[in-house]
Formats: C-alpha cells, structure tokens, sequence
C-alpha cells in the first residue's frame, strides 16, 4: 500500500472534455496541490477574494495570468476535499474550448508543480480514496463508452452501487456460513454440531442467486453488445444507399458506377435501443480480374462471417441474375460455420412499384440448411419506402434470438440486476465453481475443505469490488480510460 500512498501525494492535471473545439472546455486539477496551484494562475475578478477561502462547490469568476499575460477568461470551481469525485481537493477551469488554450493552461499547472494525469487517474483516485468500489469505477468508463440507451442505463445502476450492493450481499451471507462452522471447528469442546442440512440449504440458496444473475446476465449480455449485420448484393444494387439511410448521414460514396465501394465500411447505430454495427460490403462478382476488387471480394466474405443477420440488397429493375446466386453461394459458405439470418430486400421498388415478391421465391430453394431466410421486403433507398420495416425485422430477429419479447425494453421486465462487465461476470462464474464444489463436500469429514471453498468463494466475489484487489488488475481496468476522467 505505501507505494500507492506515494503515489497519490502529486497533483495531477488534464483537460477533461474532448480535444477539439468546443464552447467550453475544462481543465481539472487533483492533489494536495490543486488550490495552491490555482492561486498561482487564477486571478478573481474580484480582487477581494482569497481563493484560499472560497467554499466548497462555488465558481467564481477569473482570468489564467502568468507573467502579468491574460490567457484566457474562465469560471473556477473549487471542491474541497474530502467531498469531491477524487475525495482531495478539486480544481476545475471551464476556459474557452480551444486546444491551444486548454493545452497552455495543463502546461501552466504543470509548470506550478502539477503532473500529468494518466488514463483514468482521477476515478483511479477516487477509488483509492475509499469513495467508490471498484465495480463503480469501472462503470464510469462503460458510461462514458456506451452506445445505447439501455447500455448507459445498467452502467448507471452499477455507478449508483447495485453491483457492490450485491456483492456485498452475498460476501455477508456467505461470511456467516463461514463463522457457523469455524465456531464447531475451533471450539469442539463444546460439543456442538454442525448442522449440515441448514449449511447446505443456505449455501444452495447462494448458489441460486448466482446462477440466476448469470443466466439473466448470459442471455442479455449479447443484447447490449448489440448486433453485426452486413449489406450484401452484386454491384449497384444500393447497398451504399442502405447503409447511409440506416446511419441517417452520408457515410459512404454512392454512384451508379458498378464496383464504388471496393473496401469494408463499418458504423454503430442505435436501431430501437440495440447497438447495430452494419457493415457496408464491396459488390459481388467473383470473375473480376483487378487485384484490388479481389481483395475487396474477400474483405466481403470475412464481413459475412462475423455477421448474425445479413441484408441481401436485390435491384427490382434488373430481377435475380447470376451475380445474385454467387452472393447465395457466399452466404452458404459462410453459414457453415456460424448459422445466418438473411432478409432479402428488393431495392429501388420506385422504378419498379409492381415488383411482386414471389418471383423472388426461388431463392429459398438456392440457401443451405444453415441459413434461414426470414423475410424479404420491397424497399427503396430513394423514397424510404420500406426502411422503417427493416429496422422492425433487424430489432424482431435481435429479440426471439435472445428470447425476448418487445416489451424488454419496457422497465418492469427488466432484470433489477444485471452484470454487465465481463470481469464481474468471470469472477461470478468462479465464485459459483467454489460453491458447486462445496456442496459436495461431506461436513461433518471434512468443515475445512467446505471452509476453504467458501472462503475462495468470497475473495472471487470480492475480487468484482476490489475488496481484494492485485495492483496489476487495476493498471488494466484503469489504462482502458480516457485521460481527464
Ligand atoms: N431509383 C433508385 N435508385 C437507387 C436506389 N438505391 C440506390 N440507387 C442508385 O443506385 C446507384 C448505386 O447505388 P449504391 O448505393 O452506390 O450501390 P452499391 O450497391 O453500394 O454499389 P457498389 O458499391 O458499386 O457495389 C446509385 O446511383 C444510387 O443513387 C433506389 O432505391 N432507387
Ligand atoms: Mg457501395
């Protein structure tokens, strides 16, 4: 520990919102240091004040000088320690967001005795200081990484505590198991026995709520990953068109010259709450000579691997071709190895508005067993026609496969607690091992060994909160952060 001790006596500084132009843009200083180092660069607009005295949680109004030049005009937030996001004292600029400011006033502090801060130090502090756990320090990184609305949520709950709640929980009840026995094994003079069947029962009902948090955690874990769907089809049959509409902006070159897009093309988007990466694939046709589409051509087929859900764009105009059935051939290929859902979607239905769908039936007949054809829809990339509808089947597909109804995204069905960070998840699934293990084992033979595996129980559970925590996870968990946060 006194390494670490050490180690939170500097100060530290970094600018805190993004790089890049903004309104505003927020410096933030940490340490012993912090308030002595503002007063050295900030001056209040009113002379009379002494920032030494300034409360805790006020602005106050200020120019950054040094050497008698005004770098810029900013707010001064000061929050005192213990209270603050690090628990020391706090100081934060709100300059002007431009990066040659926000830049010389980190220098500046630097230049007063402040260092730079490393990714995620203020929350690391935060946790060193005892203010929040570490399953709540890691939930501040899902936060700022969220891509949907129900992932920002869970990572608010466990934020808020619920996961540490939970844990400590369970650690309590498995705790007094522990202390039921160890008071038979170290005082056996007093003759008391171990009751076996009340031990067991209580541990299994440990066990249950484990399993229960897993398997909530298991099936909806995917769901807030969200989801990988490609766009495939021969050349000019709109693909590009796809994937700017679902994006709503115009990511990719679209022209009517076959073979535009020669290289992968990735995004997320939110469709209905669930984090959809799309990808947008070069056009098929395998004859091609040119290094270059060849290369493309493979990208392609690597894109419908990683997918779960595959658009398969058709043009209306042109009807089904032999380029159509090399697409099939390559959604085959590829479902061999992890099963595919394809949605056919007949484009460009504003130059063909009679297109009937069941000339396309034949199609069906062209996949293998492992891919399941689950709709096909007339679409048009030029009048939005039928877009909504398939955002509806990309959502429906996403629920029966994880076993959802359309109301998950309603609250009250929603599981109060989920894990939803793949460390906490392991160290559950180790905890429970223990516990399988432990109910297996004879009481009244051997209580220690049953000690032993509750007790290793426990340091798994711990291990989520960092109640036992190595140095190494820590340098792991907080490395993933942005710096300034
Ligand atoms: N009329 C009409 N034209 C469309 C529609 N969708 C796309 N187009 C046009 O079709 C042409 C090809 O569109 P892209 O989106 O570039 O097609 P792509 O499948 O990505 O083509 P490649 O990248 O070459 O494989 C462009 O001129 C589009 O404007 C549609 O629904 N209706
Ligand atoms: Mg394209």
């Amino acid at each position: 520990m006194s390494k670490i001790k050490d180690y939170i006596e500097d100060t530290i500084v970094a600018i805190s919102t993004p790089i890049g132009i903004g309104g505003i843009g927020i410096v933030r200083l940490s340490g012993v240091d912090a308030i002595k180092i503002a007063e050295k660069l900030f001056v209040p607009r009113n002379k009379k004040k002494d920032i030494k005295k300034i409360p805790t949680f006020t602005v106050t109004l200020g120019e950054i000088v040094e050497d008698g030049i005004v770098f810029d005009e900013v707010l001064m937030t000061i929050m005192r320690a213990p209270k603050s996001y690090t628990c020391e004292d706090v100081v934060e600029f709100s300059c002007h967001g431009g990066v040659v400011i926000l830049r010389t006033i980190v220098k500046l502090c630097i230049k007063h005795g402040a260092r730079l801060a490393e990714p995620g130090e203020f929350t690391k502090r935060a946790f060193l200081n005892g203010r929040i756990d570490l399953s709540q320090a890691e939930s501040v990184a899902q936060l700022i990484n969220a891509k949907t609305v129900l992932q920002s949520q869970f990572a608010t709950k466990s934020l808020l505590g619920i996961t540490k709640k939970w844990v400590e929980k369970i650690v309590t009840k498995l705790k007094q198991i522990i202390a039921d026995i160890e008071v038979v094994i170290d005082y056996p003079e007093e003759e008391k026995n171990i009751n076996e069947k009340h031990i067991k029962t209580e541990t299994v009902k440990i066990l249950n709520l484990l399993n229960e948090v897993l398997e909530n955690s298991e099936k909806l874990f995917p769901l807030l990953e969200g989801l990988n769907v490609a766009i495939v089809g021969k050349p000019n049959v709109g693909k590009s068109s796809l994937l700017n509409i679902l994006l709503s902006y115009e990511r990719a070159i679209i022209s009517d010259i076959p073979g535009t897009t020669r290289d992968t093309i990735s995004e997320t988007v939110n469709i209905n709450n669930i984090s959809v990466r799309i990808v947008d694939t070069a056009g098929i046709r395998t004859h091609s000579q040119d290094v270059i589409e060849k290369v493309g051509m493979q990208k392609t087929e690597q894109a419908i691997k990683e997918s779960q859900v595959i658009l398969f764009v058709i043009d209306s105009k042109l009807g089904l071709s032999k380029e159509d059935y090399q697409v099939v051939e390559l959604i085959n290929i590829a479902s061999k190895k992890e099963p595919k859902k394809v949605i056919v979607l007949v484009n460009k239905i504003d130059l063909e508005p009679n297109f009937d769908l069941s000339k396309i039936k034949v199609l069906n007949e062209k996949f293998n067993n492992y891919t399941d054809v689950v709709g096909a829809l007339r679409i048009s990339c030029k009048t939005k026609e039928g877009i909504k509808e398939v955002e509806k089947m990309i959502t429906s597909i996403y629920e029966m496969d994880n076993n959802l109804t359309n109301n998950f995204f309603q609250k009250e069905i929603q599981p109060n607690f989920l894990l939803t960070n793949l460390r906490h998840l392991d160290s559950v699934r180790k905890a429970k091992e223990e516990l399988e293990n432990a109910i297996k084992i004879n009481l009244e033979i051997e209580p220690e060994l049953f000690c032993q595996n509750l007790t290793s129980a426990t340091k798994d559970l711990l291990k989520i909160t960092g109640g036992e925590f190595v140095e190494d996870i820590l340098n792991i968990i907080f490395s993933k952060f942005c710096v300034g946060k």
